[in-house]
């Protein structure tokens, strides 16, 4: 639909040639899984095309962004891996006009998933791990599980994030921590 392309065109204005490529890809994903596990495929059109919009942004627009809306300010202690997908839902809100609270949500969670994931926030989050464009070991292992096991990709793209963080001794965002006890630790 005519909403898409225009968004499409808002969103390619922001990103290199190969992000945007990559947030094509996560697009079909999205659109597929959501076919696939029964979210609303329109829902995951727009929350992938959007999800990675302000990764571009300088660091001092998302510092701009937390003290205007008073964030919580601990985000100041973090950076561009975890502000583009909590902060840049607030760009895509205000830049974007995108007001729908499901999508807003996924584009929040995308990077470190939540203890509490919708069924769109699920589909974003995996997306973006197993798009066609991602080459990395493990990812055809990712692929398979998306397309059977929902929850299971969820577990296994955290498990891995959280091995990857852990061996470059980068800090882990609590949100982080909270998806892996959810997600990963059998109970
Ligand atoms: O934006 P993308 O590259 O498409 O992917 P993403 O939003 O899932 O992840 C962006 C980066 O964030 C990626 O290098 C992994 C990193 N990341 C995920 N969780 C955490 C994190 N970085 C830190 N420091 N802490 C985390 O908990
Ligand atoms: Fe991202
Ligand atoms: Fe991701
Ligand atoms: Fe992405």
């Amino acid at each position: 639909p005519a909403i898409r392309e225009q968004l499409m065109q808002q969103v390619q204005m922001q990103m290199s040639e190969k992000r945007f490529r990559h947030v094509l890809g996560v697009e079909e994903m999205a659109v597929a899984l959501a076919k696939k596990y029964g979210c609303c495929p329109n829902k995951a059109s727009i929350a992938a095309l959007a999800h990675d919009y302000a990764k571009e942004r300088s660091d001092d627009a998302f510092i701009f962004m937390i003290k205007k809306l008073k964030m919580d300010p601990d985000l100041l202690n973090w950076d561009n891996a975890i502000w583009h997908g909590i902060v840049g839902a607030e760009f895509v809100r205000q830049e974007l006009g995108i007001e729908d609270e499901e999508i807003l949500q996924a584009i929040r969670v995308h990077t470190t998933g939540a203890a509490k994931m919708s069924l769109l926030d699920q589909v974003i989050y995996v997306a973006d791990y197993v798009e066609p464009n991602r080459d990395f070991p493990g990812v055809q292992e990712a692929r398979q599980l998306a397309l059977t096991n929902l929850a299971a990709a969820v577990a296994y793209e955290t498990k891995h994030t959280l091995q990857f963080l852990l061996k470059k001794e980068l800090p882990i965002y609590p949100k982080t921590i909270e998806t892996y006890n959810q997600w990963v630790v059998k109970k």
